[in-house]
């Protein structure tokens, strides 16, 4: 999954391609790169980050999804309004992917009436203030209650087993100790039965692990970390770097393919 920010202020490529036309080419490049699915997003959600107004959300991303829909690749679209994702599927997306879980106020009626797929993140408190001092008894087992509280709500309002895609919620209320407790432990997540999806791209932690490196500089520990969640059960990657993403994961499928040896 490629990641394509329409916003000025994402932490990471914030405000390269903020102008419709960057972000279409953007886009393409992240297609041309082998992105299974693109990821559309007009509000940051990066910690401290300030809420986006509904229409200032929907003028980033609705004509951008327009434009892609042609090209034939799944569109994820990343918000938390319930209008922006029926505004979204209706332009052409079919893929919701919600870091608030369907929290606000019809959000999950218009995901489940939708009839798209949902992603369904965890997270601890709320951006602005969710890395002030996260606390976890245990984390990999509170990550997995909460998700299976969202399952169980989702399925209640009529949503098919099939449409839904867990994710443990990579440094959305956590430090670097219960984000690598969760890496570690991501396998076990898979017992909820469902497929996962892991965001570790250029992630903060990344960059506490290699010398406080900047953004930009978290490409090489980004591929270790998408490569240890495949390996450890995840289905869904998402990326800044999807090429070099693809590549590592074609090494490691090379090595795990069964040649009859
Ligand atoms: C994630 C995400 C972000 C993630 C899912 C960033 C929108 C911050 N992170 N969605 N969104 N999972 N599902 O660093 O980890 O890209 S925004």
């Amino acid at each position: 999954m490629g990641i394509v920010n329409v916003t000025p202020d994402s932490f990471s490529d914030g405000g390269k391609y903020n102008s419709p036309e960057l972000a279409f080419l953007h886009a393409k490049q992240l297609i041309d790169e082998g992105a299974d699915i693109l990821d559309i997003g007009g509000e940051s959600t990066r910690p401290g980050a300030e809420e986006v107004s509904l229409e200032t959300e929907l003028e980033r991303v609705i004509p951008l999804i327009h434009r892609l829909a042609p090209l034939d690749v799944p569109l994820s679209i990343d918000t938390s309004k319930p209008e922006v994702m029926y505004a979204a599927v209706k332009a052409g997306a079919s893929f919701i992917n919600d870091v608030y879980a369907l929290h606000r106020p019809g959000a999950l009626d218009a995901a489940v009436e939708s009839g798209a797929n949902i992603c369904i993140m965890h997270m601890l408190g709320e951006p602005r203030t969710m890395q002030l001092n996260p606390h976890y008894e245990n984390v990999t087992s509170e990550v997995m209650q909460f998700l299976q509280g969202r399952i169980n709500a989702l399925e209640s309002a009529g949503c098919e087993p099939s449409r839904i895609v867990l994710d443990p919620g990579f440094g959305f209320g956590k430090n670097l100790t219960h984000n690598l407790t969760l890496l570690r432990n991501i396998g076990k997540i898979t017992a909820l039965g469902y497929p996962l999806l892991a965001g570790l791209s250029r992630k903060s932690m990344l960059g506490t692990l290699t010398g406080h490196k900047s953004p930009g500089a978290r490409v090489y520990a980004s591929i270790a970390a998408a490569l240890i969640s495949v390996q450890n059960g995840v289905h869904i990657v998402r990326v800044h770097d999807v090429a070099a993403t693809r590549d590592a994961l074609k090494i490691w499928e090379a090595v795990i393919k069964d040649n009859g040896q």
